[in-house]
């Protein structure tokens, strides 16, 4: 799903931002593609905070069972610029490319957003604003929520594209809980394997 309203743009420009994105978290990704919807007020079962900080979050994994609706209250600690994303691998070096395209523009500067230049029009009706159900991006000191609700089991991670902070580590796992699938309590056991740092 990808419904960024410059999608278009960042696929008519050669970027090479391949070197930005590949490799870093390993490959072997691939399945299952879906990273949930647009969660319902009224369906969030818990909040969760996330801190951004220079560049990591706090948590650095969360664990959710299939089908939660969870609300996220995402807040910035740090001196950047961070997003909060919630997508799949591939999502996220997608992504990677529109983000360069923020900073070329001048969109993001370290520290700051050009909050004009967000809803200027390219002149195909297209803008710039970062306004997708499953991510904010937010200035330091700022707080914004996201309620997403996941689907199934996936490999879906919450992550940093402003460029350079996922390639600093700047993700973290979302480990779904045993729910219907029968595997013995996963809590303590898997964790490890989850971790890639
Ligand atoms: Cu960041």
């Amino acid at each position: 799903m990808t419904s960024s309203k410059f999608v278009v743009a960042a696929l008519a420009m050669s970027i090479s931002a391949t070197a930005l994105g590949a490799g870093a978290h390993g490959g072997g990704h691939g399945h299952g593609a879906n990273n949930g919807e647009p969660g319902k007020a009224s369906d969030v079962s818990r909040s969760i905070t996330v801190e951004m900080y220079d560049n990591y979050y706090e948590p650095e994994e969360i664990e959710v069972t299939p089908g939660e609706t969870v609300r996220f209250v995402v807040e910035n600690k740090g001196k950047l610029v961070h997003e909060f994303n919630i997508g799949t691998p591939a999502m996220h070096e997608a992504h990677q490319k529109e983000m360069m395209m923020m900073v070329e523009h001048g969109i993001i500067q370290g520290g700051k957003l050009n909050h004009e230049m967000m809803e200027m029009d390219m002149g195909n009706g297209q803008s710039m604003k970062h306004d997708d159900p499953n991510s904010v991006l937010l200035e330091p000191g700022k707080s914004q929520e996201v309620v997403w609700k996941f689907s199934e089991k996936g490999d879906i991670e919450f992550a940093c594209n402003v460029p350079g902070h996922y390639q600093a580590g700047m993700y973290g796992e979302v480990n779904f809980n045993q729910g219907d699938s029968g595997v013995r309590s996963l809590a303590g056991e898997l964790k490890p394997l989850n971790t890639t740092q």
